[in-house]
């Protein structure tokens, strides 16, 4: 499983989830709430602009829950999670993350270093740059590109 907020779904992310897929037989991206984040998309939105990311990857399902990682794996016989890792920012916040979900449900985590081409990418910057009307073209798929670009628009 491919967990995350994916306010959108980056470049980024599409690097994981492709890697993660053919790494496993069945893959389930999952928009989890993250408390900390304040949401540009709603979720449905998010899954809808990932399944179009992940239109060419058969073995991907798309998925949201609302409440613990855990709790999730636990009731869809998830066994290990895959998470991309930038920098040293990332990991300390993933491997916290890692251990406190082994500790809870045994839950192992499998960390793929990101791709040099995408380490620079979060859904964050994505969103103030395509805010103040930068190009985030070579950033994001082009189902989240035109869906930012109305957004900035005010026609969604
Ligand atoms: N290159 C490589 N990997 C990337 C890139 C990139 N450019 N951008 C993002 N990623 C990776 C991130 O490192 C992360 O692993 C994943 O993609 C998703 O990223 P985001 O930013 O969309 O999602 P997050 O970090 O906000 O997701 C956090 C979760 C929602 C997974 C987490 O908060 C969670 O599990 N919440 C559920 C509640 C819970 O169980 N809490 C207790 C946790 S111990």
């Amino acid at each position: 499983m491919c967990p995350g907020s994916f306010d959108p779904v980056t470049n980024g992310h599409v690097d994981v989830i492709a890697r993660a897929a053919g790494l496993y037989d069945e893959l389930v991206v999952a928009v989890l709430v993250n408390p900390g984040k304040a949401g540009l998309f709603s979720v449905d939105e998010r899954m809808e602009l990932l399944r179009e990311a992940v239109a060419d990857l058969p073995n991907v399902v798309v998925d949201s829950f609302s409440g613990l990682l855990v709790d999730y794996c636990r009731s869809h016989d998830v066994p290990v999670v895959v998470k991309g890792l930038r920098a040293v920012g990332d990991f300390e916040y993933e491997l916290q993350m890692a251990q406190m979900n082994r500790e809870l449900a045994g839950i192992e985590t499998l960390f793929v270093p990101t791709a040099p081409q995408v380490g620079h990418l979060s859904s964050s910057l994505v969103k103030q740059i395509a805010t103040f009307g930068g190009d985030v073209s070579r950033l994001v798929p082009k189902a989240v590109l035109d869906r930012l670009l109305a957004k900035r628009d005010g026609s969604a």
